[in-house]
């Protein structure tokens, strides 16, 4: 990989193609003109500055995906002529299903990544909050010459050959965390102290084991035990819904819950 085009510069994408330009790729900013961020990490330990080259309108041989669901379709239907058969998108998304009614010209591969880190934007400043895992996998049967490079420079970044799985796995702690912090307007901790939020924490993981089980059948029926887990490990932080209510955007419910319910 030797360019690759970010559509979505929040925190996510920022931190991505960070790691991409340490890995020698020039990353251009897709639709935008130059784009500038500062990089802050935990604990005031270090900080860097990123800059994205502007859009120079050519072909696409790989794009890295990192809107929110609900822009996705708008921001990307401009590009669609740009890619070609042997383009790679990297979905760089929460929930699922973001990529469904777009129309992707054939063989184009779609990978798409699962990440537990965790990072927020104010403007131009990215606050890396920390630098867990990121699988990575999707339409390939095993992982393309370029990762081993990118393992390199993205810490925590492994290949994964049961991606949808793994989406599966983050989605259902997702259905439970997300929608209820937005409606209680609370932490995603304080959701284990509220009786009432905590109830429905459980009937939520319940229905997510149900529909899950159907497609897995090996399905452990542990999301409770892993919303618990996430919202204790997460407990001071705004869920991305809850900041999306925030700041009066649209949420991505349809691309969580909204992706359960059709299934
Ligand atoms: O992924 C998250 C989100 O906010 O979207 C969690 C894990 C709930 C952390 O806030």
């Amino acid at each position: 990989m030797k360019k690759c085009y970010l559509l979505g510069a929040g925190s996510m994408g920022t931190l991505a193609a960070y790691y991409l330009q340490q890995a020698g790729v020039d990353v251009l900013a897709a639709n935008r003109p130059l784009l500038t961020r500062r990089l802050f990490w935990p604990q005031g330990t270090h900080s860097a500055s990123l800059s994205l080259g502007a859009d120079d309108n050519q072909p696409i041989a790989f794009l890295v995906v990192a809107t929110k669901g609900p822009d996705t379709a708008t921001a990307l239907t401009p590009l669609l002529p740009r890619l070609h058969t042997a383009s790679t998108i990297i979905c760089l998304q929460n929930g699922m299903g973001t990529l469904d009614n777009i129309a992707l010209p054939q063989g184009t591969t779609v990978l798409y990544a699962v990440t537990t880190n965790a990072a927020w934007r104010e403007q131009g400043q990215v606050h890396i909050v920390a630098e867990n895992t990121t699988l990575l996998g999707g339409e390939l049967t095993q992982a393309p010459p370029w990762f081993a490079k990118l393992t390199a420079h993205w810490p925590g970044l492994s290949w994964c050959d049961d991606i949808v799985y793994e989406q599966w796995r983050k989605l259902t702690v997702n259905a439970v965390i997300n929608p209820l912090t937005a409606i209680y307007r609370c932490k995603n901790g304080e959701l284990l102290t509220m009786p009432k939020a905590f109830e429905q924490m459980q009937f939520i993981a319940a229905q997510c084991d149900r529909i899950a089980s159907r497609m897995f059948p090996h399905w452990p029926n542990d999301t409770l035990e892993r919303a618990i887990q996430v919202a204790n490990d997460t407990a001071k932080n705004t869920s991305s819904m809850l900041a999306d209510v925030l700041a009066g955007r649209t949420t991505e419910f349809e691309f969580i819950n909204g992706y359960l319910i059709k299934h």
